[in-house]
């Protein structure tokens, strides 16, 4: 039996080495939200909430996600017994949406639901993998030949596939300068949503390049278009945006909507879910890799234990964190190897140690609950 007798929630400020531009808007400063829960023998499990500042990937914000952990999750959690993940989840399960601000708290369960069970949390997910494939996403640049040397960089130290932000006017031509100059090299475009129906005839286009997948080329809410849109291209499309749960992955794959999925813990409300759609796409024959949010140490930590899931075999979002970061908030730091991140498989739990010191050094605020 388990019992959460301390939330705390940290809202930690930290910015991106580079500043990152997508189809909807450019950004240089993460505000993400640590939840690090403690059990009645003073275990401790942490999660991240890594929720965009602003309501321009999803709905949610930092501030959504404070006020329903506050307001709405943390009460519904505290002190209560529980055995199963299942059941923790159904504490809230009255919540709609707020995908994220779950997903924080829940991922923080996890950890110490493996520490309790004294077994790497890859495991405990049932992950096979000893070591993940990595590769990066890269914003829109406004230079190509500055993309061109980023890409020349990430390509030498290993990376396994590269994916490009584009949208209308920074797309074709981007993508033809990049084939040009790797004409083998494992690449794919992820355009946020940036472009409708109308556009088929130009989206064709993309067939010419080779392509792994386009992903959310079209509307964050939509399954339909995207259907009609897969049935004129060979590229495969994926979906990010689209899909919160196992049922909307059930419904797209029905529909012919997609050929691959995106999945983020955060943007399905956590774990659990994410390895539902895992296994269901498994059983459907539809690839799966792992999406990334920007995530600091923690995040990152959990996203490696969830990539190493067998049906996650396609190099996902999941780099290292010096990609992002001057300085992370976890030990040792999470670092590529010719393009692979090793599964921590010797420590309880995400297998990484929280620097507080470096922690405390980017905190913004600091919310407690119970004893
Ligand atoms: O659409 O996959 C996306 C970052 C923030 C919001 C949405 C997306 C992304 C990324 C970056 O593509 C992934 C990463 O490097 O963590
Ligand atoms: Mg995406």
């Amino acid at each position: 039996m388990l019992k959460l007798q301390n939330i705390e929630l940290l809202h930690v400020r930290m910015s991106l080495k580079n500043p990152f531009e997508t189809s909807f808007g450019g950004k240089s400063e993460l505000n993400h939200i640590i939840v690090k829960v403690t059990d009645e023998n003073g275990l401790v499990g942490y999660g991240e909430t890594a929720c965009p500042t602003k309501p321009d990937y999803c709905p949610e914000t930092i501030e959504t996600c404070l006020h329903i952990q506050r307001d709405y999750l943390v009460p519904a959690v505290l002190g209560k017994p529980f055995e199963t993940i299942e059941e923790f989840v159904g504490f809230y399960g009255w919540v709609r949406g707020n995908n994220f601000a779950k997903a924080g708290l829940e991922m923080a369960v996890w950890d110490l639901m493996a520490q309790v069970e004294n077994a790497p949390l890859a495991r405990l997910l049932g992950g096979t993998r000893s070591y993940i494939e990595s590769g990066v996403s890269l914003g829109i640049e406004a230079d190509t030949g500055v993309l061109l040397e980023k890409i020349a960089g990430f390509v030498a130290e290993g990376y396994r596939r590269v994916k490009l932000k584009v949208k209308p006017g920074r797309d074709m031509a981007v993508v033809a300068a990049v084939r040009q100059k790797y004409p083998n090299l494992p690449l794919m475009v992820d355009a946020n949503s940036a472009y409708t129906l109308a556009d088929i005839s130009h989206l064709k286009k993309l067939d010419e390049f080779n392509l792994m997948m386009v992903e959310q080329p079209l509307s964050h809410d939509d399954i339909v278009d995207h259907a009609h849109l897969q049935k004129a291209l060979n590229t495969p499309v994926c979906l990010d945006e689209s899909i919160h749960s196992a049922e909307d992955a059930r419904k797209a794959i029905e529909l012919g909507s997609c050929q691959i999925i995106n999945i983020k813990a955060g943007r399905v409300g956590g774990l659990l879910e994410a390895r539902k759609i895992h296994d269901y796409c498994q059983s459907q024959g539809i690839p799966v890799w792992c999406g990334g949010m920007h995530e600091y140490g923690i995040g990152r930590a959990h996203n490696i234990a969830l990539s190493s899931l067998p049906n996650f075999s396609i190099p996902g979002d999941v780099s290292g964190s010096d990609k992002y970061f001057a300085q992370d908030i976890v030990q040792p730091p999470i670092l590529a190897n010719d393009g692979c991140i090793t599964v921590p498989d010797s420590e309880p739990g995400i297998g990484y140690q929280v620097d507080e010191a470096v922690l405390n050094q980017f905190l913004v605020n600091k919310y407690v609950f119970g004893e």
